[in-house]
């Protein structure tokens, strides 16, 4: 039966929520957005028979597993776990379940899709168990602000994108006063599990969670689940975040648009910046999904140390070469943490963290006095505009705010003013105009493409398998993902196996290692093997948008299929 087109019927508000949750209207969506609702989603065939969980050897961590031990005294070196058929169909116990889930981070297409994947999973194997979804991020946890998901709240926000079902945060739950709160809550609620949602900060968190719930003898056992559509947050057992295939298809079609347009009118230099706050990855796939001329990859710039004046030159260098064959046009993409790569900006950043730490930043300047040298002088060159968008205040995990640092429009200024030295010079006679674009927020809220749903669907239905095995501190993995759906794997994969340690607001913290884009990796090889050739010849290509049905529908990202051997 199809429920109310009105997503509010059966939804019990939580102690903080004062006025009625209303949710989604699906009575007003648009054909599309209506199609997709009740677009059926492929399982694991492991999913779909009786299965049970068996554990891995024990694990250790990404780095200095001697400081993650003490830090996880509880749940450090656990098995990963792995769902295997099994003949039995009790091989879980059958208990009711009440579990809580939480939306934590920046938005990524497929977030509802892990929600109603553990909804199922509870409906189909542990029936007559709640679901609570915490509202707005962790703080909703500390503030015990939830509402009870029903099926009739759930089914508009099927295959549908955005987080606005329960809505997320950047909170972090962090002080012994806050850990009391989020204790507080799984009593109050009598919480089974909680399945988080979110990026490497999150799922740190998650960890921190797990390690203390079971610290303190709480039944409440804690699952992550990989978000972002940074796609920095993966591992072998874990091959991608979700969100970066959608997110990734958007923005290669906008900026294929952007080629047309560039070609068409043969006077503008597009200077696009995507988002992507540490890694690269983002803009690595647009670039193999359309061949744009200049590509710029942070994690390369940090591995030859250069400079702005060395990404400057660079840029220069292909303009001068264009305009020799009558091209005055063109398309660049840099990812949005460029800055955060240059050492020279990272040596200023790091400084100016450590300032605003502890320090008052007073109008007259006198703060600056505590630069290095170099430093000052990198910091008085920059334009006022990037010099005011590096002290905004960092998000709540200490993280400078890249988003709205505009990278883009300080290269297209840099390189107008080399163009200009070099026309005075008499070696270059072209034109050059740019146009700056930024595609991040567009990227993050459109409908999920069929992969990253199922992807998403598979993960809430593995993160409520795992939850009944009795497993805590894991992330939901999901993998052979080059391999039809029915024999992806599903387990879980010990949170503390992807932790390090480093150093935040001045001191030292679990966090789980970042991927970054590897230059030995083979989609990094494929982009540097091609990338002369786009640069003089305009090999565009336009990927169209997303499709849902059809040969394309279906197709991986480059970057996932490289990474697992295929060829793209
Ligand atoms: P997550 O790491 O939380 O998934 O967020 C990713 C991201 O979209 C980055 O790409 C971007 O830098 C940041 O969020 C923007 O943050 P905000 O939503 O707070 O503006």
């Amino acid at each position: 039966m199809t429920p109310s087109l009105v997503a509010n019927g059966g939804v019990s508000a939580g102690e903080a929520v004062a006025a009625p949750v209303t949710g989604r209207v699906a009575a007003v969506y648009s054909e599309v957005q209506s199609s997709r609702i009740d677009h059926k989603l492929p399982l694991p065939s492991v999913l779909t028979k009786p299965f049970k969980v068996v554990d891995g050897p024990a694990s250790s961590a990404a780095g200095n597993p001697d400081e993650i031990a003490k830090l996880f005294p509880n749940v450090f070196g656990q098995p990963s776990a792995l769902l295997v058929p099994s003949d039995f169909d009790s091989a879980l116990p059958q208990q009711k379940l009440k579990i809580g889930v939480v939306l934590s981070g920046g938005q990524a297409p497929g977030g509802h899709n892990v929600i109603s994947g553990i909804f199922d999973y509870l409906q189909d194997r542990a029936k007559g168990s709640t679901l609570y979804g915490f509202r707005g991020g962790p703080a909703g946890i500390m503030k015990n602000k939830y509402i009870e998901l029903n099926s009739e709240y759930i089914y508009p926000y099927r295959n549908q994108g955005g987080f606005d079902m329960i809505c997320s945060g950047r909170d972090k739950i962090e002080t012994p006063e806050q850990f009391k709160q989020a204790e507080e809550t799984a009593v109050k609620l009598d919480l089974d599990g909680l399945v988080v949602i979110g990026g490497d900060d999150s799922n740190t968190n998650a960890c921190l969670l797990a390690e203390n719930f079971r610290g303190k003898n709480l039944k409440t056992r804690v699952i992550g689940c990989p978000k972002t559509i940074d796609g920095d947050l993966k591992c072998k057992e874990v091959p991608t975040s979700f969100g970066f295939d959608t997110a990734c298809k958007i923005y290669a079609e906008m900026i294929g648009n952007v080629m047309i347009d560039a070609r068409s009118t043969g006077k503008y230099y597009h200077f696009v910046r995507l988002m992507g706050r540490a890694a690269s990855h983002i803009t690595l796939e647009c670039a193999l999904q359309t061949h744009p001329n200049i590509t710029i990859i942070g994690e390369e710039v940090a591995a030859k140390k250069q400079t702005l004046k060395n990404v400057t030159d660079y840029i220069v260098n292909i303009i001068l070469k264009r305009a020799d064959l009558g091209y005055n046009y063109g398309v660049i993409l840099i990812p949005e943490g460029l800055i955060d790569f240059i050492p020279e900006v990272q040596n200023l950043i790091a400084e100016l963290n450590e300032i605003l730490a502890h320090d008052v930043v007073d109008e007259g300047g006198l703060w600056k006095n505590k630069l290095t040298s170099q430093s000052l002088q990198l910091f008085d060159f920059l334009p006022e505009a990037i010099q005011e968008q590096l002290m905004l205040e960092r998000d709540p995990h200490g993280n400078v705010q890249v988003a709205k640092i505009e990278t883009e429009k300080m290269l297209i200024q840099m390189v107008e003013t080399d163009l200009e030295k070099r026309r005075q010079e008499g070696s270059y006679n072209g034109q050059f105009k740019g146009q700056s674009h930024f595609f991040g927020y567009e990227g993050r809220c459109g409908l999920p493409t069929n992969f990253d749903s199922t992807y998403c669907y598979a993960l809430g239905y593995a993160a409520g398998a795992l939850l009944q095995g009795g497993k805590t501190g894991v992330i939901s993995s999901v993998g052979n993902l080059a391999a039809p759906v029915e024999e992806w794997t599903v387990g879980g994969t010990a949170l503390t196996s992807l932790m390090d340690v480093e150093r935040r607001h001045g001191k030292f913290k679990p966090v789980i290692k970042k991927a970054m884009v590897e230059l030995e990796g083979a989609p990094f090889k494929k982009f540097a093997s091609l990338r002369k050739d786009w640069a003089i010849n305009n090999r565009y290509i336009s990927p169209g948008p997303i499709q849902f049905h059809g040969p394309a529908s279906n197709a991986l990202s480059h970057t996932l299929l490289l990474e697992l051997g295929v060829q793209a």
